[in-house]
């Protein structure tokens, strides 16, 4: 599936339903379809912008964590905004989305490069979730010779742990899924010298908010005394008051398939939670490893501000 081939409604469905996910393909994804959409948008300048101020915010709703959808469909926005005519405004959506998906990826290349010089020759490694981010980095460390051995967490309730586990065993680096449960324990048994996340949204204090378990591995990590790492390029910071930031609900049903609860039970499925920044020994971004107050302020200092939708 390209994503170019996709129309809103048809990205907004894929993101929200997890066909396509990871904060940056969802980014890039959300920045595409706006774009091409507004190729699809006939009519006056006024038309052009109105449509894009609709289809933002239907991209917007679909994972309302993800700030990287915000930093897409904002180059877009903007590129529309400054346009003097319809025409021109179609064809620099295009451009803003082109535009977006060289820096998010230039700036991965960069982030990965600088994970990849931290994880050195030889590291064992404990990851949660799947992030392309770090994948890249550990794939990319393997092959400049580092002799890595990788932990994997299921990760409930999506299991995106199995995506990481397949993506590694590929790629011949030795991988081990584990429940999530299991993370105090391998921690504590199998050496594990660096924790290595990716990011959904880090706050301008250097919160992290990545998948659901993650602060609670962090929280462990400090107990046994082993960094924690979180590797983001600047399209994952965000200037919004940290308390505003908004964690998704999905639904019950993503817990319990097969419905084996009672009417009357409560199901509570949050997807990301808030890893607190002093739990956090360097964020890795593409200016390098940055304590995570600091990370947050060089790579919102090569952002701009992030707008509401018209
Ligand atoms: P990259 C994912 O969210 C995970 O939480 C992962 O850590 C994060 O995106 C970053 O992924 P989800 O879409 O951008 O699985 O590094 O909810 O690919």
């Amino acid at each position: 599936m390209t994503s170019h081939a996709l129309d809103l409604e048809g990205a907004c469905r894929v993101i929200k339903s997890m066909e396509v996910r990871g904060a940056e393909a969802i980014g890039l994804l959300a920045a595409d379809a706006l774009a091409v959409h507004l190729e699809q948008t006939s009519g006056s300048l006024e038309d052009v912008r109105v449509a894009a101020g609709i289809g933002a915010r239907r991209l917007l709703e679909t994972r309302p964590t993800a700030v990287t959808i915000r930093h897409g469909v904002r180059s877009v926005m903007a590129a529309v905004g400054a346009a003097p005519n319809a025409e021109a405004a179609r064809a620099a959506a295009a451009a803003a989305a082109h535009q977006y998906r060289e820096d998010v990826v230039q700036a991965q290349r960069d982030v990965v490069e600088h994970g990849a010089a931290l994880l050195g020759t030889a590291r064992t490694v404990l990851t949660h979730c799947h992030s392309s981010t770090v994948g890249h980095i550990l794939v990319e460390a393997a092959r400049r010779g580092a002799e890595l051995r990788v932990f994997a967490t299921e990760t409930r309730p999506f299991q995106q742990g199995f995506i990481t586990a397949n993506a590694l065993a590929e790629a011949d680096i030795p991988v081990t899924l584990v429940v999530d449960s299991a993370a105090h324990r391998v921690l504590r048994d199998e050496g594990i010298d660096r924790v290595l996340v990716g990011a959904d949204t880090i706050a301008s204090d250097g919160s992290v908010y990545n998948k659901i378990g993650t602060a609670g591995v962090a929280a462990l990590a400090r107990l046994h005394k082993v960094p924690f790492y979180c590797a983001s390029s600047r399209f994952k910071f965000t200037d919004q008051d940290p308390a505003a930031i908004p964690i998704e609900q999905r639904p019950a049903r993503e817990i319990d398939p097969l419905q084996r609860l009672r009417a009357g039970v409560r199901v509570d499925n949050p997807v990301f939670d808030r890893t607190p920044a002093e739990y956090v020994s360097r964020i890795i971004t593409e200016y390098g490893l940055l304590r995570p107050a600091e990370a947050a302020r060089r790579c919102l200092g090569h952002l701009p501000a992030i707008e509401a939708p018209a």
